[in-house]
């Protein structure tokens, strides 16, 4: 056995690389298939907000999809950096905006639908990203959202609700435009900016909405490189098309560890994050995906995947991914997003009530006995330590 281990470390320090490539008779045909059955995966950011944060997924890089920028603002449009745009109601905004006003947005996507509805041909999941409290974002998203199930695509919303700082009128807005959104939207998730300022206290507004870009493009990259880019464990499109599909409300965040028992401390940091601001024990289902870096152990990966299953409902359908970074050497990075779960404040929203009275945090508290889905047909039992415990800190900008 020890030579078996000895031998697969030598492989993979080089040995890989020295196998001659062959060319089978097949694999012409076997590339043209890979390419016709290839998973569509659009990223839409609507609106300057949502127009932003693709411009920040751009930044740091995203493979094998889309990103696309629809905007009523020609000229945000012109600076946002995307692989496709599409300037939305040409002839209702003339490229000069919605003027904050929802409605204006909502009849702009109705203008420009047939271009939309075009473009989103064959797409399996779209993400619509957008800030909640203009006019064009809020206004257009639901609708683009409705084209898209129009064409048979799997649609995840993950937007953002104004920082209270920025007035009463925007919130109220927002509010409305997110009940509309969620009616529309397979899944939504909702981040609630004034979240971002419990991370970073006294932060200026326009960077905390670098943050806020953030948060989202980070997310979203999370979740589509887990079918996109082989990492570790696999995971295949319909698997995660199975869990996005009506998942309905669903909650995110993010832990980060490198201390000594940086696997199971990325996690209680995830759990603990005050974005998460959920009790997520009834969650229908979850993606984790898992970044780390060479030195990244299989111990490792089982330990974050039977601690957060442990945490949920020992039902839910958990799919996960793992994958190194190279730069990553020494740090566990884990991204979190459970379906079936509203956040307090989105649900207070939805109810039309005030988003702010939510303050609390989730407590961290792990089940005794964790199933650990191998596959999404098979599952095992593992004994798990309970423990229960209160965040003990603010986390800093860092830990995001
Ligand atoms: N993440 C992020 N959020 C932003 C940014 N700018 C504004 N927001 C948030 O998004 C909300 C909507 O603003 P915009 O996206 O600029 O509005 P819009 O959808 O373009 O709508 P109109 O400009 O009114 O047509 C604001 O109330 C803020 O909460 C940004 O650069 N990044
Ligand atoms: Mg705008």
């Amino acid at each position: 056995m020890k030579s078996i281990i000895k031998s697969a470390g030598r492989r993979i320090e080089g040995e890989l690389h020295e196998i001659p490539q062959k060319v089978s008779p097949e694999d012409s045909a076997l590339k043209d298939f890979v390419e016709r059955v290839k998973a569509r995966i659009v990223i839409m950011g609507v609106g300057g907000a949502g127009s932003n944060t693709i411009t920040r997924l751009n930044a740091i890089g995203v493979d094998a999809v889309e990103t696309v920028a629809v905007n009523t603002d020609a000229q945000h449009l012109l600076a946002t950096v995307a692989d496709r745009k599409i300037l939305l109601g040409k002839e209702l905004c003339g490229g000069n905006g919605s003027g904050g006003d929802p409605r204006i947005g909502e009849e702009a996507a109705k203008e420009s639908s047939e271009e939309l509805k075009e473009f989103l041909q064959g797409t399996d999941i779209l993400f619509i990203m957008a800030g909640l409290g203009g006019g064009t974002g809020t206004g257009a998203s639901p609708i683009i959202a409705e084209v898209a199930k129009q064409v048979g695509a799997v649609v995840v919303s993950i937007v953002t609700l104004p920082f209270s700082a920025e007035g009463s009128k925007k919130k109220e807005v927002a509010i409305e435009g997110l009940a509309k959104l969620a009616e529309s939207s397979d899944t939504i998730v909702v981040v609630n900016n004034d979240r971002i300022l419990d991370i970073a206290k006294e932060l200026p507004l326009h960077q905390a909405f670098f943050i806020s870009d953030e948060i989202v493009a980070r997310a979203v990259k999370g979740i589509v490189e887990i079918v996109m880019k082989p990492g570790l464990i696999n995971v295949d499109l319909a698997d995660l098309r199975n869990v996005l599909e009506s998942g309905g409300p669903a909650v995110l965040s993010f832990g980060e560890s490198d201390g000594e028992n940086r696997a199971i401390e990325a996690v209680e940091d995830a759990l603990g994050n005050p974005l998460l601001e959920a009790d997520i024990s009834g969650g229908k289902s979850a993606i984790i995906n898992i970044t780390s870096g060479p030195d990244f152990s299989l111990d490792e990966m089982e330990q974050i995947v039977e601690a957060i299953v442990g945490s949920l409902d020992p039902t839910a359908n958990v799919i996960w991914g793992a994958r190194i970074d190279e730069s990553l050497k020494g740090v566990v990075q884990v991204l979190l997003v459970v379906t079936g779960v509203a956040s307090p404040s989105v649900e207070a929203a939805l109810q039309g009530g005030a988003v702010e009275a939510v303050t609390e945090r989730p407590t961290i508290a792990r089940v005794e006995r964790a199933t650990i889905p191998r596959r999404s047909s098979e599952r095992r039992t593992v004994p798990l330590a309970r423990e229960v415990r209160e965040p003990e800190k603010d986390l800093g900008l860092d830990e995001l």
